[in-house]
């Protein structure tokens, strides 16, 4: 048997890479850029999902050549206006920082009835520098108002998705994979992935 493909994903983000290489499974050799440190920090200088997924898979493939693909998400709550969107990660005011994340926006939900909000995710494939196709999902649920679960990442603690009683978090990465935003976009773009890569 050939060995798989390599798909290497655009991310630093080491729960997105253990997710989508769950989801994946042994189709692909599913790397992410932190086993190339020659690969340089893309700045997300965009204002939606795919101006920012389509800047990281581009801006990383012209540096490492084949097959890229990557991720852009985040959390989308209806009493904030659609914040925080985009600005996710940094929504506490330090990049990556999901404790100090979670706090404000407990913070700004408190006292709220309107607690709807979704995930979403873009992901982008890119070869050669150049976006080949995107693909994106996304999961309805609402916001809770204390903490809870330990898996996961991110908002996953804050979270309930819509049929559930439990958070992102205390379902953990088996349930959150058939039924998460990421999921949903990654089953969207198997087909193109597995006919594009293998050639
Ligand atoms: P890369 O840019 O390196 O991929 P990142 O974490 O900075 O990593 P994003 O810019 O796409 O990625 O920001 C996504 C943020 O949205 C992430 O940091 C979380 O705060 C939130 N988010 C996205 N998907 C999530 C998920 O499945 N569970 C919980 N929070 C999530």
């Amino acid at each position: 048997m050939p060995p798989p493909p390599r798909l290497i994903l655009a991310t630093r983000n080491a729960h997105k890479t253990a997710e989508i290489r769950a989801m994946l499974g042994d189709r692909f050799e599913v790397l992410d850029v932190t086993s190339f440190p020659e690969c340089p920090e893309i700045e997300e200088t965009g204002t939606t999902f795919l101006e920012n997924a389509r800047l990281k898979a581009e801006g990383i493939s012209r540096v490492l050549g084949g097959w890229v693909l990557s991720d852009d998400s985040g959390l989308e709550v209806d009493a904030l206006g659609g914040a925080p969107g985009v600005w996710s990660s940094s929504f506490g005011g330090e990049e990556g920082n999901h404790s100090r994340n979670n706090e404000r926006l407990l913070a700004e939900m408190e006292g709220q009835t309107e607690r709807r909000a979704r995930f979403r995710c873009t992901l982008v494939l890119a070869r050669e520098g150049l976006a080949q196709a995107n693909f994106s999902g996304s999961v309805e649920g609402r916001i809770i108002a204390n903490s809870r679960g330990a898996q996961g990442f991110g908002y996953d603690p804050l979270f309930i998705p819509d049929g559930f009683a439990q958070t992102f978090a205390e379902l953990g990465e088996s349930v959150k994979n058939t039924l998460s935003h990421r999921s949903r976009a990654l089953a969207k773009a198997i087909d193109f992935l597995e006919h594009s890569i293998s050639k």
